[in-house]
């Protein structure tokens, strides 16, 4: 048996820890692994665990101290020759080499195999203290940046609840949670999620409460309900906007000839008015054709992409009551003038509220065009459980160098937002740079 020194671990270069909690008293019997004393960052609490079964012969460190990796925190009379990596799996794990997000300090040394038996100690700072050991601790328990901030009491209550704090948003100071957060948690579980989101591909979310404001209290207001329309869509776009990995990429298309055309094809049929948007449409069908991963869902169980072989397409209308997206079934099997016709038809439908649900459901892919309105870039949220949606701008006459000299083109710009999960960046921009190249020459969209 011999006295042994447990350090603070690698925590991620911290410095200047205060010590908040202490687990155990001398005289205690202490196992491999359990708490000695608890650090508080500002980013989370961690204890710090014995190296060794034994007993605790002498704490030094109190409440209030401040520690870094390597100090000493107490001596313990081993037992047993225990250490954490002696009671590992045979298979050494490659956790003591594994990267933390701070650089290791210089006389650490985790990544040497540990002995494995306790060597004798060749230099003590006492006559009966002996260095630790290396010790392999898990990172993730004691990565500020990965450890739940709560106190090991309200560890302890939400491990008893089955609660995992990693779900918990605190309301404490600097965000640590406390055991009221855990009891509110169990509570809105109970009562069917609450105001805890959770989508079958994800986890859930629980959110700090609203701010409780008292806005008269500042100057004259006036209440307005919101309509029917916009507490669906807000609740739509609330949980998307929550759960999906949003990523937007820009881009531009020169749509000089294709406007020339548009105008052209207005000329000739008057009884439909031909906008934009429906090349935007015919464009998209082929982007989605040469870029299925675009044309697709994830499952319920978030594992599978679901791809469809069908292109039905989403406009968001604008109507005085808010947003809705109806649908233009198989789009490509319609002509530019047929998906004008439907165009206007939907849009009308929307503003004076007809839309039945059947006419906003199955869409693959939405557009969303503000070009009647303006602006230059926007980004649009993806209409789950679509994988992406193309926000439109209005475009404008723009310089363009063509190698020579600069010429006015007609520059269209246009913002694709992407759920990341299904998408990758360079696959995006892929899809952008395709989708302005059918746009710039719609002599494309018939091939
Ligand atoms: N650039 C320049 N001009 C454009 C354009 C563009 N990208 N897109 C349309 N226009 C022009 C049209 O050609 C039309 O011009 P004229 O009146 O001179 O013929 C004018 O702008 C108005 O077009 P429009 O908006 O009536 O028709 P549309 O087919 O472009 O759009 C619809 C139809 C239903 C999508 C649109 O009316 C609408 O509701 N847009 C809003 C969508 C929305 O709110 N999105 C936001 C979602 S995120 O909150």
């Amino acid at each position: 048996m011999s006295v042994k020194e447990a350090r603070v671990p690698d925590i991620g270069g911290f410095a200047d820890i205060p010590v908040i909690e202490i687990l155990v008293a001398v005289g205690d019997r202490v196992k491999v692994d359990q708490g000695l004393v608890t650090l508080e960052s500002d980013k989370a609490t961690m204890e710090v665990p014995a190296p060794y079964t034994g007993i605790v012969r002498e704490l030094k460190v109190k409440l209030g101290d401040t520690v870094a990796e390597g100090s000493v925190v107490a001596l313990i009379e081993q037992e047993g020759g225990l250490t954490v990596e002696e009671t590992a799996e045979p298979e050494p794990e490659p956790v003591a080499a594994a990267p933390v997000p701070a650089a290791p300090a210089p006389e650490a040394t985790p990544a040497a195999p540990a002995p494995a038996t306790s060597a004798p100690a060749p230099a003590a700072s006492t006559p009966a203290a002996t260095q630790s050991p290396p010790v392999s601790f898990d990172s993730a328990r004691v990565d500020p940046a990965k450890v739940a901030y709560a106190s090991p009491a309200v560890r302890l209550f939400a491990r008893e609840l089955g609660v995992d704090l990693d779900k918990l948003a605190g309301t404490g100071r600097n965000g640590r949670i406390l055991k009221e957060d855990v009891q509110r948690f169990v509570k809105s579980a109970l009562a069917g999620g609450g105001t805890v989101p959770v989508v079958s591909a994800g986890g859930g979310l629980n959110l700090l409460p609203w701010p409780k404001v008292d806005f008269a209290r500042f100057g004259e207001v006036e209440t307005q309900p919101l309509s029917r329309i916009k507490k669906i869509s807000g609740a739509n776009l609330a949980r998307n906007w929550a759960m999906i990995p949003h990523v937007t990429q820009f881009e531009q298309a020169d749509i000089t000839e294709m406007e020339a055309f548009r105008k052209r094809l207005g000329e000739e049929n008057k009884e439909v008015k031909i906008t934009p948007l429906v090349f935007m449409i015919k464009a998209a069908v082929a982007a989605l054709q040469a870029f299925p991963t675009f044309n697709a869902s994830l499952d319920d169980s978030g594992e599978n992409l679901v791809l469809k072989k069908y292109f039905h397409i989403g406009i968001a209308v604008d109507t005085p009551d808010g947003l809705v997206v109806p649908v233009i079934r198989d789009c490509e099997r319609k002509g530019l003038l047929q998906l004008a016709g439907e165009l206007a038809e939907i849009s009308k439908k929307a503003r004076d509220k007809k839309l039945g649900p059947a006419e906003m459901s199955g869409g693959c892919f939405s557009i969303s065009s503000l070009g009647g309105i303006g602006g230059t870039a926007f980004t649009p949220i993806v209409n789950a459980p679509e994988v992406a949606i193309l926000g439109v701008s209005r475009s404008s006459m723009q310089p363009v160098w063509n190698g020579k000299e600069f010429t006015p083109r007609l520059m269209l710009p246009l913002s694709l937002s992407y759920d990341h999960r299904v998408i990758d960046g360079a696959l995006a921009a892929r899809f952008a740079a395709f989708y302005a190249r059918q746009l710039s020459d719609i002599r494309r969209l018939l091939l």
